[in-house]
Formats: structure tokens, sequence, C-alpha cells
């Protein structure tokens, strides 16, 4: 599958690279990898609400300031990739259309529940990152990693990992941070980028959310809700949960830890995360997906009708 990924790239005349909803370090620094390998011919498209170009963490990433926003997009690739996207519902209606438009469609992830949704998927399920996938397929093809493109990878895997935290970490992925390191990546300079340059509304919002958090069942499951007008009032973006749930999962007793986030016309978006059970487990009920200790979905439901069902469904797996 990578040799026929790299023919399928050479042949291509327009490509446009897929981020998820929401990106991350992971899928954003793997675009920019692939962008840069690929040239002028490929965009990125980052899917951001409010006419956002890039989260603000990840500007000093290349080619993002020149990304493809869901506004501006045009309906003229002949070939897409999804990266670290996993599932066709991490992407919204109208990027939709120009994946279905799409004469080759290629689909480049680590996420277990990837069913394989492109022509061509090159799926590694379990591995710690994106980016470790993509090192991987540019290794084993013989192409050259520049310095440009392992900054990009070493963000993906940074990220992705918790600093090197989760299980997901491999021998073999600690072996490729080393290998990127030696290409010349400044890995301090990289996690200070991602890490130490936070907006002062993220930080302080972030403490709000955590004061606000309701602890259940001996304090095995904690929960914050996050509303329009919290974020309003504190002038925090959609970026700025990132991180909550994991810092809630950090307290001793938590087994899980949610964040349900108020959303358009009625829906809550919900992050659950924990320290030993199966999440993608809960949230397949509510048509979600994810990582074992790392899941998201959708609820139909406004946010105090959300957690109901939501806290319900946890109940049954503590
Ligand atoms: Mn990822």
């Amino acid at each position: 599958m990578e040799e026929k990924i790299f023919d399928l790239i050479e042949r291509a005349k327009k490509i446009l690279i897929i981020t998820h909803v929401n990106p991350d370090g992971d899928t954003l620094g793997c675009a920019c990898t692939l962008k840069s390998y690929i040239g002028d011919k490929a965009d990125i498209l980052l899917q951001l609400s409010g006419g956002k170009s890039c989260p603000d963490t990840y500007t000093f990433l290349p080619y993002l300031d020149k990304a493809k926003t869901l506004e501006n997009v045009q309906n003229i690739y002949d070939t897409v990739i999804c990266i670290d996207v996993a599932s066709i519902d991490r992407v919204v209606e109208n990027a939709r259309d120009i994946f279905n438009n799409a004469k080759v469609t290629i689909n480049i992830d680590h996420h277990k529940t990837n069913r394989g949704f492109a022509r061509y998927n090159l799926v590694k399920g379990g591995l710690s990152s994106a980016g470790e996938v993509l090192y991987e397929m540019f290794l084993q093809s013989g192409k050259k990693i520049t310095l440009k493109m392992a900054n990009c990878l070493y963000v993906s895997i940074l990220t992705d990992t918790g600093c090197f935290k989760y299980e997901t970490v491999t021998p073999r992925t600690l072996e490729i941070a080393a290998d990127l390191a030696k290409l010349g990546v400044n890995t301090s300079d990289i996690a200070r980028k991602c890490y130490d340059l936070k907006a002062k509304a993220m930080v302080m919002f972030q403490a709000h959310c955590v004061t606000n958090a309701k602890f259940l069942c001996d304090d095995k499951i904690v929960y914050t809700t996050v509303t329009k007008s919290d974020m309003e009032k504190f002038g925090a973006q959609d970026e700025h949960t990132e991180g909550i749930c994991e810092n809630l999962r950090s307290i001793k007793t938590v087994e899980f830890a949610c964040v349900l986030k108020e959303s358009s016309n009625n829906t809550t978006k919900v992050s659950l995360r924990s320290k030993e059970k199966d999440v993608t487990e809960i949230v397949k009920k509510f048509g979600g997906g994810g990582h074992i200790r790392a899941a998201g979905c959708t609820i139909r439901k406004p946010v105090y009708e959300a957690v109901e069902l939501l806290i319900d469904e946890i109940k049954k797996h503590l």
C-alpha cells in the first residue's frame, strides 16, 4: 500500500490533504509533512469554525497560513488524502462532497476504529500517532525525510503520545523520535512551542471548567460542562478546551473523565478519557469512536440531557 500511495501521489494533478475537525497536533503535523513532500499541487484543508485559519498553538507549523478553509476550498481535486481521520464523520459535509467527487481517495491513519472508508487505506490501528504511520511509510519506500518534514512529524508524535506518556508508545516510537532528533529536530524548542505558549484566556477558562467539575461514584467519574456563554465570558475559542479532559483524568481516584461541550442546534460534543477501561465501548452507543482511553462522540441533545445519558452509560462500565 505504501508504494501504491506514492504512485498515486505522483500521478495526481491536484491533491487535497484533509485534516480532521478540531485539528490537533497529529493531523496538522502530518498534513504539513505531506504538503512538504508533495509540493505545489497539494493543498491542506483545515476544518475550523468561525473562519479561523489555524489553531493558535500550531501557527508555527509551515504552510498552515495558506491552508484552505471550509469557506474557500473549491471542488477541484482529483485526489484526496485524509490524514488522522478516524471516520468519514470527522469530515464535514462540504468537504465530504470533495471527497466523494475525487477519483482517488486515500486514508492514512492509526485509529483502531478506522474501518477504511477510502479507496486506498493505510491504517495501522494502535500505532502512537498518524505521524508514526507516515514516518514508516516514507522510510519503507526509501523516500528522504527532510528536516522540515522531520519537525512536523515530531509535532505529530509528541502531541499524540501526550509527550511520550501513553501506552501506545513502543520502543519503535522512541526510536523514531530519536531518528527525527538525529535529522536535526530541536525537541525542546518544539515542546515549548506546543505546550508553553498558551493563551491566557485558555488557561483561565480551563481553570473555570475544572472548578465546575462534578464528581460521582466515589470520585471515580468526573465531568464538566462547557457552555457557549462560559466560552464567551472568557474569550475562549473552540481549541481552548483541549487538555481539560486529560487534566481531570489525572486526579488519582478518577477512572472516567468527560467534557460535555454545548454545540449548535441542541447537540453536545463529548470527550471521554479513562485510565484503564475501554471508552470506545461507551461512545459507540452514541455513534462515536476513537482510542481505547480517549474517544469522543456527538449526542443530539442539549447538554443537561446529554450528561444523564452519558453518565448512565459510563456507570454500566464502572
Ligand atoms: Mn492522531
